[in-house]
Order: structure tokens, then sequence, then C-alpha cells
């Protein structure tokens, strides 16, 4: 195998700071560049501040650094993007686009793009969305994701650029913080029931929608990225699935570990994003494709967070 030379975007978001660890662990922080539009939140590796719509900037880093791996996570996600969809299509449509040429451009080996649930809507079966339901999304996110699945689909078939992507549900991890989506409460509400002993649910009690957890979800993105280019039949995304459950299952499963913990629900504009999405995703492309198969369920997940959580506010005291 020719050396990684690996170029993240995003690289300071939720998933982002995560996946450039596992990157660094896998091929040296000497072979892992990660850039953000922020200033470097702390990474030891490189780092380059970028904004994706820059796209000589970007051209610049690909040269200048050989790099054969490009991971896309910028993104602005279903929640913030409802409140300014413009700004959230410039970024997500014209970053990627930017992304997709300057790695054509640039003879890259393989890039990978985030899709994720919020690309279905009305006419899918939502107990169980299938890999190649219609896709008629409701948010701007969802469009952009859409748009963005085919897009590297198109560059894949036109210029054999070797595109992989899945379509994440929500991801839920304790080290790094969610920003700006619809399932972010699935990440606040263990903080919440640690720091204060209650929390505002922000969507209904019976919201059911489909998550997954951090290692989960890195692990999939690196199977992914390993899998030989002929197992990779979908190059739109991969559903994704971890596990499925409302907020008023996540509660009952803190409620083990924490008897009086309290919620109150109060639904805002989310609910309505997350009427829209699927309750379950079928995964079985994944999973004959490329061997995908998840870890965690909700119970292992509320272990694994309410602890982590717990040892690293005691770390810190
Ligand atoms: C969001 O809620 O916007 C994201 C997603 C499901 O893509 N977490």
């Amino acid at each position: 195998m020719t050396e990684r030379k690996i170029l993240l975007t995003g690289a300071g978001g939720q998933i982002g700071q995560i996946l450039t660890r596992a990157l660094v662990d896998k091929f040296g922080k000497e072979n892992v560049i990660a850039t953000d539009i922020s200033e470097n939140p702390g990474f030891e590796n490189t780092y380059f501040r970028l904004d994706v719509l820059d796209k000589e900037g970007m051209q610049r880093i690909l040269e200048e650094n050989k790099i054969t791996d490009f991971y896309h996570l910028a993104a602005v996600l279903s929640a913030t993007g409802e409140k300014n969809p413009a700004r959230a299509w410039e970024v997500n449509m014209n970053g990627l686009l930017n992304v997709l040429e300057t790695a054509r451009n640039s003879k890259v080996d393989r890039l990978f793009f985030p899709s994720s649930i919020a690309v279905f809507g009305e006419g899918i079966d939502r107990e169980k969305a299938g890999q190649n339901a219609v896709l008629i999304p409701h948010s701007v996110y969802g469009i952009s994701k859409a748009a963005g699945e085919n897009w590297c689909c198109y560059y894949h078939e036109k210029y054999g650029l070797d595109v992989r992507s899945l379509r994440y549900p929500g991801v839920i991890g304790y080290e790094s913080m969610p920003g700006g989506g619809t399932t972010d409460y699935a990440v606040d509400i263990f903080f919440k029931a640690i720091e204060e002993g209650r929390y505002t649910c922000f969507l209904r009690e019976d919201a059911r929608l489909p998550m997954i957890y951090m290692d989960d979800a890195i692990r999939a993105t690196l199977e992914l990225m390993d899998a030989p280019a002929d197992r990779i039949k979908i190059r739109t995304s991969y559903n994704l699935q971890g596990m499925s459950f409302t907020p008023a299952e996540l509660f009952d499963q803190i409620r083990k570990l924490q008897p009086d913990f309290k919620i109150e629900y109060r639904p805002d504009f989310r609910q309505k994003i997350a009427d829209s999405w699927p309750r379950r995703l079928d995964d079985s492309a994944a999973r004959e494709d490329w061997g995908w198969e998840q870890k965690f369920d909700i119970a292992k997940l509320t272990e694994t967070m309410y602890r982590g959580i717990k040892n690293r506010q005691l770390q810190k005291s």
C-alpha cells in the first residue's frame, strides 16, 4: 500500500475531532492534516485554517501535501440550516463542489462525503427507510445532502473519482460536542442529567430516530474507506443504522443510573424536522457490500456516555 496522506475539512466538528484522532492513530500524526474554519482547537498534527469556499486555498493544501485520502466533513447541520437556508446551501453545496473539483484535479485516491438521514422525507417507509427510497427532504440540510450524494455519484461515473459516503444517523459521543443538529438532544441530555439533574427536551417524548454511538460511526467510516473499491457498489451513499430510540426510552435508560433524573418535553421547530425523518434505516446493503455491523445498543451507549462524562468530570476536579 502506498503511503497515505490524509486531509480533513471540518476537523473541529463533533465527528471531525474524533475522526482526526483515529486517523492520527492509524496513519501517524505526520500524515494527517486537519482543517477547519476556526482557529486550531488543539490538534497536535498539522492544522490549517480553511474555509471550504476557498477553492484555491484547498487546492494548494492538497497539492503541497500530496494528499491521497480526503475526508470532507464541513457542513451546516439541520437546525442551524433552517435559520439561514441560503448560507447552509452555499457552504454545503459550493463547499462540496470545491472538494470534488480539487480532489479530481489533484487525483486523490479516495474521498469521503458524509450524508445523513436528513436526505429522507416524503414518501418513504418511515419504519425502515430503504437504501433506494425516494429522496424528498424537508430541510435545506437534507436537500443539500441529497444533491451532494448525486454529485458524488456523478464524479465517480464521469471522472472515476473514488468517492465513498455514509448516511449517518444522529451521532452520539461525549468527547466532542455536536452543534446545530436535530439529534443533538441525545448528547445534551447526558450532560444536563449529570450537571443539573434535569433536562428540557426540544423533541417530543415519542420522537423515534436512528442514532449511532461515536465509536461505531468512526469504525464504519474507516471500514468503508478501507474496503476494496470493487466492494463499493453504491456511489451515492450507504444507509447506516446503529440503533433507534425515543427521548422517553433514553430517559428511562439514564434513570437506571440516576433514579432522581427529571425530564420535561417542550418540542420546538426541530420536532418538525424530526417528523420528516425515518425512525429506522435498512442498512443491509452496507452489511452485504463491505461487512458493516454495529456494536453499540441503547444500553451500552447509555452506560458508556454516563460513565465517560462522570470520569472526565472527576479528572477535572
Ligand atoms: C442533524 O441532526 O442535523 C445531524 C444529522 C442527523 O445529520 N446530526
